[in-house]
């Protein structure tokens, strides 16, 4: 079992009124982290196996998945001589290279492995569920291999109710995090390929037919409806009914239907209602209630529309400028990848000190709790995938992956009223064979999502003297324009970006989604010496400037909130494997910059207002 699933048309299907429509390969359950079920988190016993000794034949390559083997006592393996249960422990969720100083800079596989005791019920289904496994992942259960995924920022799950038993239980995850030249992303990244199973893991313990998914959110023709589609899944056939309240507004709408085979059943829904629509400064969520037959689940959504009208993008029907900063999935805290309500919540307090609306959650779909707070907070978010650089673009494999993984951040974020853009790609040099796949994406993206905006950030533009012209065929194809631009960092003195004169042909908004400056906090000295706080505030300052004659501009991402880890960076005593374009250090600290910024956007705030 491969954890992809192609026909998500049914949703788009349902949403134009069709009958119900039996979904193939279904997405992971909808909010896997509110439903019923047994947390698999904490610490894992791990083998770290850089030759794949635990899964080749040593001789012939033949796959054997040797390290699960002798777990049955039928078919014990001389091969491999292991114990799990004596070998170390790493936590879960958590990459491995901050845990161990051993595993800093591993990429390659470590073998995960956990017992845990279940009393198994038979009118259950069991769901074994994963937030985001870097980069590949083989799942075992009781020594049966159940499944497989690729890709490191996405959910997956696997229907493991025939192969767990009442009583013990274990299970085996290889991970392989190694780079690949036809992977997504491809080798060469500016961050920390972080290694592991680095979201939560839970088996879900739902009933035989239950709620698997839905979409809720404001009617795309009307402001006083509410409108969407409620997914059923199981085994249980016969007659069932999916339930949908919205207590605050009055909402109780119910669809019977009948489930004629194992499977899943999806129901359209519109409903009259008139919520108070979710905003930065207001940002409203309503408590939403899905049920079908005995099973139910609460969510917290917001409502709002996301437009563009010429180079102005609505919010609400209102012109909006997005004052966006950009993040890594780094803690703010500790060393390592970020994954829990709290590391987000202190993220995005700081985004918010900065005076942000919006951030960029770069390049890579961030943890489900990071768009949860981003709702609760008030943060318009930019969603993206990896589609970084160099992808190899000529290879329907490689567009399978980067499809696969547009698919998984859309079907799981599609309730969040924070993603306004979802971001097919960063910095792709232009030739036919990007066009072609990233016209695919936009397309897909559309198909599966039509009430966001698509976006991507380019770094294609022309140049003479003074004059920068954005030129690029994808930018035609897009919603919203990203442009990165490192004036007076990569290119040309700070002074100099307050002179450039940006041109576009598009008619459509502009988002200037990177510009910035390497600093060291704590390091001072004259405004024309790289590195210093000065230099980069003196960047802010020119670049701003620039902001400001370009007229197509509605908003701006800055690179990047706080330093993150990069092996592209090694200059020493400087960078020592830190990309230090943050506003703020690995630690927290405020570099000028950061103020720079900051009285920038609250002057953007005031003239909102
Ligand atoms: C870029 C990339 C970003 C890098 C940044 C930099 O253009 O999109 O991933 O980290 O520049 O610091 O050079």
């Amino acid at each position: 079992m491969t954890a992809t699933r192609r026909q998500l048309h049914a949703p788009m299907l349902a949403l134009l009124g069709m009958a119900c429509i039996a979904a193939q390969a279904a997405p992971p359950t909808q909010n896997a982290g509110a439903r019923n079920g047994l947390s698999l988190d904490g610490d894992w016993h791990i083998i770290v196996d850089p030759y794949e000794n635990g899964y080749y034949d040593y001789r012939y390559g033949e796959k054997q998945d040797g390290y699960f083997l002798n777990r049955r006592a039928e078919r014990p393996s001389d091969l491999v001589e292991y114990d799990f249960s004596t070998s170390p422990t790493l936590r879960v969720p958590g990459d491995w290279n901050s845990q161990d100083d051993k595993l800093f800079w591993y990429e390659g596989t470590i073998w995960y492995e956990r017992d845990f005791d279940l009393s198994k019920r038979k009118d259950k289904r069991y769901l074994l569920h994963f937030g985001a496994v870097n980069y590949e992942a083989v799942v075992y259960v009781n020594g049966v291999r159940v499944g497989h995924h690729e890709g490191g920022f996405t959910p997956f799950e696997f229907d493991v109710t025939d192969r767990i038993e009442d009583g013990h239980n274990f299970v085996v995850v290889k991970v392989d995090d190694r780079r690949e030249r036809d992977n997504v992303p491809t080798v060469n990244t500016d961050w920390w390929n972080y290694g592991g199973i680095t979201r939560p893991v839970r088996l879900l313990e739902l009933d035989a037919a239950h709620v698997a998914d839905y979409s809720v959110l404001l009617a795309p023709d009307a402001a006083d409806a509410i409108s969407g589609w409620v997914r059923a899944a199981g085994t249980a056939t016969g007659p069932g009914s999916a339930r949908l309240a919205i207590a605050e507004l009055g909402v109780d709408t119910g669809r019977s239907f009948r489930m004629t085979r194992s499977g899943s059943v999806i129901r359209p829904f519109r409903v009259a209602a008139t919520p108070e629509l979710w905003s930065p400064e207001r940002p409203k969520l309503y408590e939403v209630r899905l049920r079908y037959g005995g099973d139910e689940v609460s969510d917290r959504i917001g409502f709002r529309r996301i437009e563009t009208r010429g180079e102005d993008i609505l919010l609400n029907g209102e012109p909006v400028y997005l004052r966006g900063v950009s993040i890594h999935e780094e803690a703010p805290l500790r060393p390592g990848r970020a994954w829990s309500a709290e590391d987000a919540r202190q993220t995005l307090t700081w985004a918010k000190e900065l005076g942000c609306n919006f951030v960029r959650l770069a390049h890579y779909p961030h943890n489900e709790a990071m768009l949860r707070m981003a709702d609760e907070m008030g943060l318009m978010v930019w969603s993206e995938i990896p589609v970084y650089w160099m992808v190899v673009f000529d290879n329907d494999a490689v567009y399978a992956k980067a499809e696969q993984q547009l698919d998984e951040m859309i079907e799981r974020d599609r309730n969040r009223a924070s993603v306004i853009l979802w971001s097919v790609a960063n910095e792709t040099p232009n030739s036919e064979a990007r066009f072609a796949f990233l016209d695919r994406l936009v397309k897909r993206a559309r198909s599966l999502d039509p009430s966001r905006l698509i976006t991507a950030a380019t770094d294609t533009q022309t140049s003479k003297d003074d004059v920068r012209r954005i030129e690029d065929p994808l930018a035609g194809i897009l919603d919203v324009i990203g442009v990165n631009n490192y004036c007076g960092w990569y290119r040309g003195r700070p002074q100099d970006c307050a002179k450039l004169q940006w041109r576009s042909e598009y008619g459509k908004p502009v988002i200037v989604s990177e510009f910035g400056a390497g600093a060291l906090q704590g390091k001072h000295g004259p405004a024309e010496e790289r590195w210093t706080e000065e230099y980069q505030a003196d960047v802010y300052k020119y670049n701003l400037i620039m902001l400001e004659h370009m007229p197509f501009v509605r908003g701006a991402t800055a690179w990047i909130l706080k330093d993150f880890r990069s092996p592209r960076r090694p200059l020493p005593g400087i960078q020592d494997y830190w990309n230090r374009k943050g506003l703020l250090s690995e630690k927290g600290a405020r570099k000028q910059a950061w103020y720079v910024l900051h009285e920038f956007y609250e002057k953007k705030a005031s003239l909102d207002d």
